[in-house]
């Protein structure tokens, strides 16, 4: 399907060296290592109730991975998908006696919206499960003909993959196996489907009920496929055996990663699936848990509509490290345009302070684990000199004197580079995508 259209992106003196992550397969920070063209899968909505702001802040987090490794020099290819049929898709049309299909297409076209306004650099294929039946099907049959999968014997033609054939089954979200078995029900899993031969066996395929929308799967049957899957299937057509880079909410560990390395290893023979699993933290609202059951999410499009500036939006969510499960709230955002305002008054001023060291710093943070709070501060520091030194009215606010006291004293600061305010907001755009 279509994707959404980008916007250019500033091209910046020198390099940025290799951009290391954490891994949760590995549990710890290792540099990411594209031989050529670094590839990476982020998994994308489920087109209801989007795009709320955790979806946003996990798109944000890739796009950070997505130009930091184009600052370091390599080609980027980048797929998402859009899971276009499953489940809660059918459940929430249902409920609100709505086309299945006109919910998907409603709620993709706003998704694509907000990701322009909030700058996100558009993948290069943006794909939909429907769209990508056929691919699906033909691997769960060689998965079915490989001994990975099995077909429950009730009549449904429901196909699961037997999780015996993956040895390394855990080694992604580093999980006990009372602990999957915990979460499996809770993230879409069936544990208690008679006749599976694990309860923790995902489904691969579900026969056509008289009920359910559903395609033609050649000698599988009519049907539609699995979530896990999908999400193996289209990332092995579009990128190959493995990638460099798996992304998505940590809601995502287990078992949707999990199982996805899991069907791509099997079907490929080759292991990892992705060198890196990558998961951005979950966002919540005034420090509970953003849910469509407790109806408190906040949308892009509602803040848009509320002429919210997405440039505040997209930097009140950087000012928290992309790991870590942190809140929404009102003060975030008020604060963030307040950052916005003085940031885009000092790239205003005629002279600021090295805008190369500046550069330089954001980089450093940035390849450390994109470490975007890191690098807000040094936007901060770098403003803070800039107003001081250009502040017509120095005298009158003691703070601004003693910064540019400061600056003079220490010799940092020396404010006098006119070339500055350019690469400062240059690096804002194309490192960290905030668009002054
Ligand atoms: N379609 C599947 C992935 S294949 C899915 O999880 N869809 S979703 O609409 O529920 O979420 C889309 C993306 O946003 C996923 O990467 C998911 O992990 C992430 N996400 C969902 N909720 C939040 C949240 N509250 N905070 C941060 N990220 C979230
Ligand atoms: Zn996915």
């Amino acid at each position: 399907m279509d994707s959404w259209v980008g916007h250019e992106v500033p091209r910046l003196p020198g390099r940025s060296g290799a951009l290391r992550l954490f891994d949760s397969a590995r549990q710890a920070v290792h540099p990411t290592d594209p031989p050529g063209p670094a590839t990476m899968y982020v998994c994308g909505i489920t087109p209801y109730d989007a795009t709320h702001l955790g979806h946003a802040a996990t798109m944000i987090t890739f796009d950070l991975v997505q130009r930091m490794w184009r600052d370091a020099g390599h080609q980027v290819r980048y797929v998402q998908n859009v899971t276009d049929i499953d489940d809660p898709l059918l459940e929430r049309a249902a409920r609100d006696g709505e086309d299945w299909k006109v919910l998907a297409m409603r709620e993709t076209a706003l998704f694509r919206e907000d990701m322009e306004a909030l700058r996100i650099i558009p993948p290069a294929h943006y794909v939909g499960a429907v769209e990508s039946i056929p691919d699906i099907a033909e691997k769960v049959l060689v998965l079915l003909k490989d001994g990975a999968a099995y077909r429950l014997d009730d009549g449904t033609g429901d196909v699961y993959f037997d999780i015996s054939a993956a040895p390394r089954f855990g080694y992604e979200s580093n999980l006990s196996r009372d602990e999957m078995l915990k979460i499996f029900p809770e993230r879409g899993g069936d544990p208690d489907r008679a006749g599976k031969r694990d309860p923790l066996d995902p489904l691969l395929w579900r026969g056509a009920r008289a009920d359910e929308p559903s395609w033609p799967g050649g000698d599988l049957g009519p049907g539609r496929p699995g979530w896990h899957i999908e999400c193996a299937v289209i990332a092995l057509g579009l990128l190959g055996s493995t990638i460099d880079v798996q992304g998505g909410g940590n809601d995502l560990l287990f078992p949707h990663h999990e199982c996805s390395a899991a069907h791509a290893e099997r079907l490929t023979g080759a292991a990892p699936f992705a060198a890196h699993y990558v998961h951005a933290g979950m966002i919540g609202l005034d420090g509970e848990k953003m849910s469509k059951s407790r109806g408190n999410l906040v949308f892009v499009s509602r803040l848009r509509a509320d002429q919210v500036d997405p440039m505040a939006v997209r930097l009140a969510l950087l000012s928290g490290h992309y790991r870590a499960d942190r809140s929404w709230t009102e003060d975030l955002l008020a604060a963030a345009q307040q950052r916005l305002d003085r940031w885009r008054r000092a790239a205003a001023a005629p002279a600021g302070p090295s805008g190369e060291t500046f550069l330089a710093g954001v980089r450093d943070r940035l390849t450390d684990d994109l470490d975007s709070p890191g690098a807000l501060r040094l936007a901060d520091e770098w403003a803070e000199r800039t107003l001081a030194a250009n502040a017509g009215d120095r005298r009158a606010d003691p703070a601004l004197q003693r910064l540019a006291q400061h600056s003079a004293d220490t010799g940092t600061g020396s404010a006098d580079d006119p070339a500055a305010p350019a690469l400062f907001a240059d690096t804002l755009d194309a490192l960290l995508g905030i668009r002054l």
